[in-house]
């Protein structure tokens, strides 16, 4: 007699084969026929599609594989293209492969895992191309498929948080704008020195049999990079890839010379697993390990017998305070969290701030106008998210404007204002942190004591900044 052989994700269901995954009338098992108003989403019948897939016309649809709903409901991929990312092409995108005419994602298809129909027996689940019993590490099962919660626009943080439009999926958060050294390429954040779909570019696809490496298509990967499943890594760097492939840093900690090691701040040093401060710390003084004698402390990286100038001797330590938070102005008077040490005073920090100090005692004004218009400053001291928390009028500064938990990008007008006569000339110095991080660094004098100019792109001096 004839037999009925189905492709792979295919089930024979009385000599029809059948996509009980999303088969309404044939849900999760032949014959079961989900409920009006329900449609059959990952092989459950819901009121609702699971997320990665839409609603067309009550079936769900992986628009980004369907060849007959590409990108959108009922677009059909001509002759000789497939589906892939929502677009028709000749080819299928990196890290897809065609199966029969429709690109799969071998790593995390159960039905296709590691190979083209090669399923995954109940009680397992495809991850990394193989068929285990738990997803691996990096990789989280969202309604039985390994996902990467750190870069998937349908699975951002947790399983099936969507970004928004406009946003894309970096480090598990949705952002407007992806994370350092990745590229916002149609949507989804992509490291363009590794990817083999938009290698140097976006869409830039590596033809077969090559790979990416260092923003290239070559026929291997360059030197000190290894080829883990198709994509060049360095081993020696990569947070997913620590030593060997697919060996994932856990939380808090980097990979470093092929070792997942405790992840240390700026200015912090990795010493046996804990983060020390080399300059100033008594039994690490400028090399891991090295302890300064009885009498000694370490100032600057070396053991002295006294702190070197512009430091403190904090009950045996040398301390800047200057520009240390837990020392900010005397021994042992710590900042709050969200606060900074600036000219030894704690100031607010957050998101971004701008910080003003000047060189002679006396009265500057620190006046920024934010992208909303409104100028922020002593005579008005809240606005646009903004704030001044710290007006010196007596000394040498600070002055500072700060965002506590975000600010608006665009053009900001900072215009340091000599208040009194006793700073007219004074230099000054103005900074800009975002998010911890120095942006920028202007210094000037200001002669006119006329208080209170409007900070706006005609005030003398004025220093413009696009965040
Ligand atoms: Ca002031």
């Amino acid at each position: 007699m004839c037999s009925v052989s189905c492709a792979a994700g295919t089930t024979n269901c009385s000599g029809v084969c059948r996509d009980l995954t999303t088969d309404n009338n044939n849900c999760g098992a032949c014959g079961r026929v989900c409920p009006s108003g329900q449609v059959c989403s990952a092989g459950v019948c819901s009121v609702s599609c699971a997320s990665g897939t839409t609603n067309c016309s009550g079936v769900c649809r992986d628009l980004t594989t369907d060849n007959a709903n590409c990108g959108a409901c009922g677009r059909v991929c001509a002759a000789g293209t497939v589906c892939s990312g929502g677009t028709c092409n000749v080819s299928c995108a990196a890290g897809t492969t065609n199966c029969s005419g429709v690109c799969r994602d071998l790593s995390s298809d159960n039905n296709n895992c590691g190979a083209c129909a090669r399923v995954c027996g109940a009680g397992t689940i495809c991850s990394s191309g193989v068929c285990t019993v738990s997803c691996a590490s990096g990789q989280t099962n969202c309604s039985g498929v390994c996902r990467n919660l750190l870069t998937d626009n349908a699975n951002c943080g947790v399983c099936g948080r969507a970004c928004a439009a406009g946003t894309v999926c970096s480090g598990g958060t949705c952002n407007v704008s992806c994370a350092a050294g990745t590229s916002n390429c149609s949507g989804v954040c992509r490291d363009l020195s590794s990817d083999n779909a938009n290698c140097g570019a976006c869409a830039r696809v590596c033809p077969s049999g090559q790979v990416c490496a260092s923003s290239v298509c070559t026929v291997s990967c360059g030197s000190g990079q290894t080829n883990c499943s198709g994509v060049c890594r360095d081993l020696t760097s990569d947070d997913s890839n620590c030593g060997v492939c697919g060996r994932v840093c856990p939380s808090g900690q980097v990979c470093q010379s092929s070792a997942c090691v405790v992840a240390c701040s700026a200015g912090l040093t990795n010493c046996s697993g804990v983060c020390r401060n080399l300059s100033s710390d008594n039994t690490n003084c400028g090399v891991c390990g090295r302890v300064c004698s009885a009498g000694q402390v370490c100032s600057a990286g070396v053991c002295s017998v006294t702190c070197a100038a512009g430091q403190t001797n904090c009950s045996g330590v040398c301390r800047d305070l200057q520009t240390d938070n837990a020392n900010c102005g005397a021994c042992a008077r710590a900042c709050s969290a969200g606060q900074a040490c600036a000219a030894g005073t704690c100031v607010g920090q957050g998101a971004l701030r701008f910080t003003l100090t000047w060189s002679t005692t006396g009265d500057m004004d620190l006046h920024v106008t934010p992208p909303c218009g409104t100028e922020i400053y002593f005579g008005r001291s809240t606005a646009c998210g903004g704030t001044l928390d710290v007006d010196d009028t007596s000394q040498r500064g600070p002055e500072n404007i700060y965002w506590p938990t975000s600010f608006t990008p665009g053009r900001y007008y900072v215009c340091p204002e000599a208040y009194t006569s006793a700073v007219a000339n004074t230099t000054w110095t103005l900074v800009a942190i975002r998010g911890g991080v120095e942006v920028a660094r202007r210094s000037g004098v200001r002669g006119r004591t006329d208080g209170s100019v409007v900070c706006s792109a005609s005030f003398p001096g004025v220093i413009i900044l696009d965040l």
